[in-house]
């Protein structure tokens, strides 16, 4: 019995020297994963923690799906500003307004008709974005 847990203490001695030396090899990882975060941000609105939509400002080509995805941790919304995005909106895929959704939730809308069209969320003032369509 303590021959073979003393083996078995080596062996997990082993492994765990082992795993150590993996991992302090690549110190340079970890910035390459916030990397990819960003990338998510070029194919769509992102909405902040910090209230914002990410870019602010996006221009599409006619016939594109916009993707609105809350990073954010608390409940937002896209309003369009006016009748030009509203109808654009449902033009494209029969709805309009994106209602209020929760923090790792995205929403789609597509755009077949071309315009610069504002938007905003109604919770949070200032939290304004414009989508371009050509
Ligand atoms: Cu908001």
């Amino acid at each position: 019995m303590r021959k073979i847990s003393g083996f078995f203490g080596a062996l997990i001695l082993v492994l765990t020297t082992l795993s150590c030396g993996g991992s302090t090899a690549p110190p340079g990882g970890g910035g390459g994963g916030g990397g990819g975060g960003g990338g998510v941000c070029t194919v769509t609105f992102c909405m902040t923690v910090s209230n914002t939509f990410s870019p602010t400002a996006r221009t599409v080509a006619v016939g594109s799906t916009a993707t609105w995805r809350n990073d954010g941790n608390t409940g937002h919304n896209v309003t369009w500003d006016d009748a030009a995005g509203r109808n654009a909106a449902l033009a494209g895929d029969g709805t309009s307004d994106i209602p209020t959704f929760d923090s790792g939730v995205s929403h789609t809308r597509i755009f077949n008709t071309a315009g610069v069209y504002g938007f905003h969320c109604t919770i949070h003032p200032g939290m304004n974005g414009t989508l371009t369509v050509q």
